[in-house]
């Protein structure tokens, strides 16, 4: 292990042994050189974006499927615009390597002043805006002073699952330091205090052993701090109803015969609200509260019934115990948990059976429901959803998964354009599973260029792109000529992109015949994305959508009031 390397090198490897096989990049002459030496590393490919919001969307999107992940790009100007992914990334815990090629270190204590800079001898500004959307930003000054600011910066981003910062000169990623060793402290997760949580663990058991009718809700948080698997445990020792919150759909099985439903208020799924909203006590694992998942402030849960699990503290009916970690924390309670199937069987005697939608006339104009029912057949269990902002979002929470299939939302962020970029970083990562994207037509525009690149690496990604003339979840919200777009050539627009090598389809679709012969056609296609354009009526939306927007308007719109 002794000796030395490149600092460059030093990255690759660490990047390497966290389990990256891929990162992103975008180039610029403050990173060329540590560009040059991240590809001296043949076990992670450099993989290239349109520009730099897309490059940390796409980062964003890989992490999702890998756990972690890294883009790089040059310094301000690429810097600037990739921050909005970074801290899309902080919303939603998912932990980025965000690095940033800067300028010559002997330009800094020099009169110089340096492109792409906004031409003053500020030269910090980048890394004291990073620190605000990064859990650690360090800038390497010091060629022996990179090992450590690189380990401390990625072990924070396995610890915390939030993005960290590093900016490397120049005319460091070139500069040797010492050789990595090996990751094992890197990867030490923080233990719960051994008090606290004992302390925790009674309190919630007690709690949870004097209710009537208990039920769990998954948050979140519940994957990024792996409580998924402790959190099922913790469900089926108690027997009682479980519910899921938006952002973590998937997260529990739908297909398991303790789940309910989605938890979003009076815009949730059939029966689920009323089975959370008379229960006595509810363990929330992981969840955020806002003003989205709340459906405009109007399904606050009572704090007072509340096991709130954070990812290192946990609240019972108020009472705080801090350091106590969600996974040990659940793991532990579920070794000592009750028994108590109320919720469950009050859910199964008052629930009503969904009717499914009967299949459209082939011929006759394309439909939400009939375009949704189709794209329902396309589930199954290897594939993963990935859902963009707008009506896309309530579309994608009415789809029952099978068990397997993955859910993928940026709820808390909620960035139109984000999810053409992720799921290209997602499809990169998960090579195995179909990729489906439901994305409306205003979020798309945002992004749109990333299909190229699903196309040059020949993802066969399917994105039903739904196009309803405008930005819909908006026209709910608040109306004005401001939600009227440009009309585009969607499914034409996959022949801009293929040029003279690329192999990605474009469809459109305006009745159900049309929808399921791209369908089948995408099925059969291995060697590129697939773009069904689906054309729907403007103010075809789904109920939840009209309510739900009618409620967060109504939050938004509420006057300053004095307390
Ligand atoms: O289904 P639909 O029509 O609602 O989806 P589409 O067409 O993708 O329209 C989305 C419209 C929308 C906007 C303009 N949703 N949220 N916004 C506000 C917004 C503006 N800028 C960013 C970066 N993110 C946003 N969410
Ligand atoms: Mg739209």
């Amino acid at each position: 292990m002794s000796g030395t390397c490149s600092i460059g090198s030093y990255l690759a490897t660490r990047l390497e042994q966290i389990g990256l096989k891929h990162h992103f990049a975008l180039p610029g002459d403050y990173n060329l050189l540590l560009l040059d030496q991240l590809l001296l590393n043949k076990n992670i490919h450099q993989v290239y974006c349109c520009n730099e919001l897309n490059c940390s969307f796409a980062a964003e999107g890989y992490a999702r499927a890998n756990g972690v992940s890294a883009c790089v790009v040059t310094y301000s100007v690429g810097t600037l615009s990739a921050f909005n992914g970074i801290a899309g990334a902080y919303a939603e815990d998912l932990p980025v390597i965000f690095i940033s090629g800067s300028p010559n270190t002997n330009d800094l204590g020099s009169y110089h002043f340096l492109h792409h800079t906004t031409g003053t001898l500020d030269f910090d500004y980048i890394l004291d805006m990073a620190r605000c959307i990064t859990c650690e930003a360090v800038a390497i000054r010091h060629p022996e002073d990179a090992p450590y600011l690189i380990d401390k910066a990625i072990s924070a981003a396995l610890r915390e699952k939030k993005p960290v910062y590093i900016e490397i000169p120049c005319n460091m990623s070139g500069a040797q330091c010492s050789k990595p060793g090996p990751l094992s402290n890197l990867l030490e997760m923080p233990k719960s205090d051994p008090a606290s949580l004992a302390a925790a663990v009674g309190a919630a058991a007690d709690f949870l052993g004097k209710a009537v009718r208990p039920v769990l809700l998954a948050g979140p948080k519940l994957r990024a701090y792996g409580g998924m698997s402790t959190f099922r445990d913790l469900a089926e020792t108690i027997g009682c109803g479980v519910a899921v919150m938006p952002s973590a759909k998937s997260f529990f099985p739908e297909q398991h015969k303790q789940f309910i439903g989605m938890y979003l208020g009076s815009v949730g799924s059939l029966g689920c609200d009323e089975v959370v909203d008379s229960a006595d006590v509810i363990l929330a694992a992981g969840p955020l509260f806002n003003d989205y998942t709340t459906t405009g402030w109007t399904a606050v849960l009572d704090e007072g019934n509340l096991i709130h699990v954070d990812p290192n503290r946990v609240r019972v009916s108020g009472t705080t115990f801090d350091n106590v970690f969600l996974n040990e924390f659940l793991g532990e309670l579920a070794k000592v948990a009750k028994r108590n199937p109320a919720s469950l069987l009050e859910f199964q005697r008052t629930k009503e059976e969904l009717v499914k939608p009967s299949v459209a006339a082939p011929d006759s104009p394309l439909t939400r429901v009939e375009m949704c029912r189709q794209i329902q057949e396309v589930i199954n269990a290897n594939t993963t959803l990935l859902v963009a902002t707008g009506d896309s979002w309530f579309n994608g929470f009415n789809m029952k998964l099978p068990d397997g299939a993955k859910f993928e939302i940026e709820m808390q962020w909620g960035h139109i354009g984000w999810s053409v970029p992720a799921t290209f970083g997602y499809a990169l990562a998960a090579p195995g599973r179909r990729i489906v994207l439901m994305v409306g037509d205003g979020s798309f525009q945002v992004t749109a260029q990333e299909v190229c690149q699903m196309i040059r690496l020949k993802l066969p990604v399917i994105i039903f792109l739904v196009n309803n003339h405008g930005y819909t979840i908006e026209v709910e919200i608040h109306d004005g000529p401001y939600n009227n777009i440009k009309e585009w050539d969607y499914a034409g627009i996959v022949n801009v992109f293929n040029a003279n090598d690329g192999q990605g389809h474009g469809f459109r679709a305006t009745n159900g015949g049309e929808l399921a012969a791209a369908i089948t056609q995408a099925l059969g296609h291995t060697a590129g994305p697939t773009l069904i354009e689906c054309t729907i009526e403007r103010d075809d939306c789904t109920k939840q959508l009209l309510e739900w927007g009618t409620k967060v308007a109504a939050a938004n719109s509420r006057s300053q009031q004095r307390t």
